[in-house]
């Protein structure tokens, strides 16, 4: 399929490696993948659903001990060990290889070997970059010609004498628990990953390559590779500008994405588009301003609380050609459900364990993180830009995160710097997309705690030197928190749909048409400039939702002060002063 030496040579190393007893190139082609779809269908690794409601549609059950991403077993294998930083877990590369290798040493035999090359980003886009993953899963296989642009456009885009493309070997091996390992080399623009099947560990070209791999890229090229959903927010006048947001995992990127205006905005032509609900990868254009891509080209979604009234469209994506993992499988009619997708959980039922489910026995049938893998061409508000190898221009960055109490609704960062602080101190409650305890806070800056693939503190500096190029150029950045609870742990703010009434306030303020109040932390709405009309809310619950509680932030500092501890001379000397000034303002 290809002339590249380097490509080749890599996979002859591999190949003797692993020693596959057959080895298949991916070419993107229909009907080699239809192929490849009867093979995981005769071998069990999927199930087909009922044709004539989810036509096209696979079920996949991940072994028990696999339902996530496991940071514990995630490495960044710098040469130097200050490189991967205080985030990262680490190990020599040269010891690590020699481990893995063990591992990998004829992982193949009697299985077959695909060869997958794919692009992240448009065809033909000057920003899209090119990776092989080599593994032994039709899963993955089948998740990647969703999520990516495979086959042959692929190598084409890579050219025959190009030595820049990430090299993924992935094999599901046993699925030993104890022994799975995600393990980036960043100098080697490689990936190992071995014994997982689940998603973020696998399908390489996301976290691993396009945040992780691409992270590290993006230092060394002047660019940015984020943890953001990017979203048009069209007016009634029909212009159009573009927010990026950058949540922690299941915190609702692929939700905001895929946003519906209620309906008093609807009526007045209010609408979004969706260009990407995951990774964005950022980089100065010719008019100076700050342009997006979203590299991936398909959703790999959390299905519990996906319902036609939280996101009608994330679930219009997912009812054709869509692969469901871990989800409850419906034997009366061959579909499925999970939690929260309607008030009527099947009765003739497997769970997410393969199980024969009793919907009244209080156990959940899905997964927590069960997910989704559906074609972006699926979403009804996917936006014209989504294939613009130019990206879209952005105005707004915005943080947030899922925070019972401290962060405020929404709030304004009052400069550039500012805002990379207000990114870099985030903290968030855990979630089920990562193994490990749910609910806990951590601090999680820019939402990239686990897919930074360098030390964070030149993280930081990176994002302060892109700051400077850009400018007043630069987008204005924001922090909004949908999550704040009441005294019984439920969420004051409504969201979803209604997240547009803040997202309305932010484009105004990027456009110098909404007033803002200064706060200790930052610029915060006149709580008459978030329009309320058709929602349950009052003035004073909108007031109490902006509330900045001195005391909890002076909690909140101390947090921060900790967490900076950890990066040492690598911190940047305006955070240091950030702190000291967001200090000096709970003070007075
Ligand atoms: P990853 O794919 O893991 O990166 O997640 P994500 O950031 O795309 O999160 P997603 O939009 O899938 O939402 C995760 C969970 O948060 C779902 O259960 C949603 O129902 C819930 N959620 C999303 N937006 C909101 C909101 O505005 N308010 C509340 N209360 N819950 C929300
Ligand atoms: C996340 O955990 O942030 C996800 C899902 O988007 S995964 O691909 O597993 O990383
Ligand atoms: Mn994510």
């Amino acid at each position: 399929m290809t002339k590249n030496k380097n490509v080749l040579e890599w996979i002859e190393e591999m190949k003797a490696l692993v020693q596959p007893d057959k080895v298949v190139w991916i070419d993107g082609s229909e009907e080699q993948l239809k192929e490849i779809r009867n093979i995981s269908l005769a071998c069990g690794e999927m199930e087909a659903l009922n044709e004539e409601k989810l036509p096209g549609c696979l079920l996949h059950r991940t072994a028990i001990n696999d339902v996530a991403r496991v940071e514990n077993k995630t490495f960044i294998c710098s040469r130097k060990k200050e490189d991967a930083g205080p985030t990262n877990n680490w190990e020599d590369p040269k010891e690590m290889y020699a481990k893995l290798r063990r591992l990998f040493d004829g992982v193949m035999k009697g299985r077959t070997m695909y060869i997958i090359p794919y692009c992240m980003g448009p065809i033909g886009s000057p920003f899209s970059k090119v990776g092989i993953e080599i593994t032994d899963s039709t899963y993955v296989v089948l998740n990647m010609d969703i999520m990516t642009r495979v086959g042959t456009d692929a190598l084409k885009q890579l050219g025959d004498v190009s030595n820049d493309f990430v090299r993924g070997l992935h094999s599901k091996a046993d699925i030993d628990e104890d022994n799975r390992y995600i393990v980036h080399f960043p100098e080697d623009n490689a990936i190992w990953s071995v014994n997982s099947g689940y998603g973020g560990n696998v399908l390489l070209g996301k976290k691993c390559f396009a945040l992780r791999i691409a992270s590290y890229q993006a230092k060394n090229e002047g660019w940015m590779a984020e943890h953001m959903l990017i979203l048009g927010l069209e007016n009634p006048q029909g212009e159009i500008k573009y927010v990026c947001a950058a949540f922690p995992s299941a915190c609702g990127k692929t939700n905001l994405a895929m946003l519906i205006p209620p309906e008093v905005f609807a009526k007045k032509g209010y609408k979004v588009w969706t260009v990407g609900d995951d990774i964005a990868w950022l980089r100065p254009g010719p008019d100076g301003r700050l342009w997006a891509i979203n590299p991936e080209n398909g959703f790999f979604g959390v299905a519990p609380g996906t319902n036609i009234k939280s996101n009608p469209n994330a679930l219009a994506s997912t009812r054709k050609n869509t692969i469901f993992t871990n989800v409850v499988h419906n034997l009366d009619d061959n579909t499925v459900w999970w939690e929260g997708l309607d008030k009527n959980p099947p009765k003739n039922a497997v769970n997410w364990k393969g199980e024969k489910w009793d919907c009244t026995d209080g156990s959940k049938g899905a997964h927590p993180n069960s997910r989704f893998t559906a074609p972006a061409i699926n979403c009804p508000c996917i936006s014209s830009e989504f294939n613009n190898p130019q990206g879209v221009p952005i105005s707004a960055i915005v943080f947030g995160g899922r925070r019972a109490k401290t962060a405020p609704l929404v709030y304004q960062a009052r400069s550039w710097e500012h805002g990379v602080f207000v990114g870099s101190t985030m903290a968030s409650e855990t979630t089920a997309a990562a193994a490990g305890a749910v609910g806990v806070v951590r601090r999680d800056p820019m939402a990239m705690l686990p897919f930074c693939g360098y030390h964070m503190g030149d993280y930081f500096q990176h994002w302060l030197d892109m700051g400077k190029k850009l400018g007043d150029k630069a987008p204005k950045i924001f922090n909004v928190n949908w999550f704040r609870t009441d005294d019984e742990g439920h969420f004051i703010w409504p969201g979803f749909g209604d997240n547009l009434r803040i997202l309305n306030w932010i484009i105004d303020r990027c456009e110098g048409k909404a007033d803002a109040v200064e706060t200790p932390i930052g610029y915060e709405p006149k709580p008459e400039d978030i329009n309320l009309e058709g929602l349950d809310i009052s003035m004073d619950t909108l007031k109490g939702l902006l509330n900045v509680d001195i005391s909890l932030w002076k909690e909140e500092v101390a947090g921060i002060k900790e967490f900076y501890g950890k990066f040492g001379d690598r911190l940047p000397n305006e955070l240091k002063e950030q702190l000291a000034k967001l200090e000096a303002n709970l003070d007075k």
